[in-house]
């Protein structure tokens, strides 16, 4: 089964068409664009087969993965225009986003001990940035998630930045604190650069 319609040009047209909306004004909401990382996101929705009975969860920047999960365009759009960018749920589709730092990763936890004691189908999947992977609730949900051998996977998108911050120079670690531990057993993780700015288009104040 051909779970994943999208290419790479479809997610980076979408992500086109949302900033020149932004870019009028017309949107009176926060959005993070993000433009760099569309193949490996295709290839982690293709070779994982995320599908319907699966849980999504990200965060502020979660545009591309909205459409992934099958969300429809028109529906991801309309929200966004509403100015929902940053949080976007779609209950119906097992798709949940937030705007804070530092949540969900115990939500999704939850969501597949739940899964798993309920024997139901389907598995977590969890997106964030490389220094929501340095946060302490990120790991203590990755360990829980570990030895209870639960079904979810922290996937780390790396763009080195928090912000305008470099992620690596605050914590003085050339690697995430995760490299070459049982834990990566639970993580995808991978590198891109974003060609966007962190959030808007660069003409206002970064949040
Ligand atoms: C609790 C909290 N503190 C601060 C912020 C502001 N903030 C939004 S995104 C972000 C940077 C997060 O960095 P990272 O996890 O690497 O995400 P990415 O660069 O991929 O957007 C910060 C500090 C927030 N949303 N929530």
């Amino acid at each position: 089964m051909k779970l994943v319609t999208w290419t790479k040009e479809d997610l980076a047209n979408f992500e086109k068409e949302i900033a020149t909306i932004y870019a009028t004004g017309a949107i009176r909401a926060p959005v993070h664009l993000r433009a760099g990382r569309e193949e490996q996101l295709i290839k982690i929705f293709q070779e994982h087969a995320i599908g319907p009975d699966d849980f999504v969860f990200g965060y502020w920047d979660s545009h591309e993965l909205a459409l992934l999960k099958g969300v429809p365009r028109d529906e991801v759009r309309q929200a966004i225009v509403d100015g929902k960018s940053i949080s976007l749920c779609f209950p119906a589709y097992n798709f949940f986003c937030s705007g804070i730092v530092g949540s969900l990763m115990g939500t999704a936890t939850g969501v597949a001990w739940a899964l798993k004691h309920q024997h139901k189908k389907g598995r977590a999947f969890i997106f964030c940035g490389d220094m929501s992977a340095e946060t302490g609730i990120f790991h203590e949900a990755v360990k829980y998630a570990l030895y209870y051998d639960l079904p979810v996977v922290f996937v780390v998108c790396d763009n080195g930045l928090s912000v305008m911050t470099d992620t690596r120079a605050v914590w003085g670690a050339p690697e995430p604190w995760f490299r070459g531990t049982s834990y990566e057993k639970k993580i995808i993780y991978f590198k891109y650069t974003n060609m966007y700015p962190h959030s808007g288009l660069g003409r206002l104040i970064k949040f």
